[in-house]
């Protein structure tokens, strides 16, 4: 480039009106969110570096039936204050945005891989919670979700109806996607136009091989999450920066 030119417009997000064009055309539009776009409500991703919770445990370590096996109470400490977390977190003006995206495309799927609800909070309907709720208790004996016994005499949370163990309504690692969420999130992939992946570093499967499944079906995919991805290389348009402007900034590139 010559000296004088100067630096091209490096606009943080060159492709939001790729995203917004390809949103403008779209039948079908499939989302898959992750802990990212709840970041900026306040509830630590599992991989921030100072607060998350990939670095002060190995989430196996946790979030897994082996965990749970082998000490309850210590595993029901760290959902507990999880949930005290996402009791406070308010839903961000990225929860919002996909609320209305919904209601200015033909279609939209929306697949979150987060268990903390904020979607439904800001509006969303029809939310596919691939890996659970962290605020519901399923029972470990009947495997269902479950009212808490009022006994509150032991340690661990006890099921109403058998009395047996209640554990978080969450999908831990080892454990297979609920069957209905796994069927309508592969249906969204393979049938949609536009994929958009925000808010999640793409690590785990089978969460992750959305977006891959969309682009051999010949959607137009792209990422929105603060930093470069495993998936970052495999996109058509990579926007960089935070969810909670992008998403709103991305609505008004979109129009009415
Ligand atoms: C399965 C719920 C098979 C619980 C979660 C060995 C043994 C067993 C399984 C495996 C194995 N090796 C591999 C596997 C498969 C495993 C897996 O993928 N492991 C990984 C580690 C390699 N997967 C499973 O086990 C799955 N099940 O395979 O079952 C099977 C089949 C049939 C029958 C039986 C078994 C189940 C995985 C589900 C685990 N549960 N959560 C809980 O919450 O406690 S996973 C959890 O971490 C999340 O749900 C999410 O899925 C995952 C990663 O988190 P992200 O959401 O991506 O968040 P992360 O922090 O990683 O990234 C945040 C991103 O946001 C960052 O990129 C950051 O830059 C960005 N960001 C931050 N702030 C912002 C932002 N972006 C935008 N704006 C911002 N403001």
């Amino acid at each position: 480039m010559a000296d004088d030119q100067p630096p091209p417009a490096s606009s943080p997000t060159p492709g939001l009106d790729r995203v917004a064009r390809a949103l403008s055309g779209a039948r079908h539009v499939c989302v898959l969110t992750g802990a990212g776009i709840s970041a900026e409500s306040g509830i630590p991703t599992f991989r921030d570096a100072l607060t998350g919770l990939w670095e002060n445990f190995r989430p196996e370590e946790l979030a897994s039936p082996e965990a749970f096996e082998q000490d309850p109470a210590f595993v029901w400490k760290w959902y507990e204050w999880r949930r005290e977390l996402v009791r406070r977190a308010e839903p961000n003006p990225g929860h919002h945005a996909l609320a209305e995206l919904a209601r200015r495309v033909p279609r939209l799927t929306l697949v979150t891989q987060n268990v903390d609800g904020l979607h439904q909070r800001a509006g969303s309907t029809g939310v596919i919670e691939y890996h659970g709720n962290i605020l519901r208790d399923r029972c470990v004996v009947e495997q269902v979700v479950a009212d808490r016994s009022r006994d509150v005499g032991g340690e661990l949370p006890r099921c109403a109806s058998c009395g047996g163990l209640l554990r978080p309504d969450v999908v831990w690692f080892g454990e297979a996607i609920p069957r209905d969420a796994l069927l309508r999130a592969d249906a969204g992939a393979a049938d949609c136009d536009v994929f958009l992946s925000i808010g999640t570093s793409s690590l785990v499967y089978p969460a992750a091989g959305l977006a891959d499944e969309a682009r051999r079906r010949g959607a137009f995919v792209a990422e929105i999450n603060k930093d470069a991805t495993d998936l970052s290389s495999r996109v058509h348009a990579v926007v960089r920066g935070p969810s909670g402007e992008l998403l709103p900034e991305l609505l008004r590139r979109l129009g009415p």
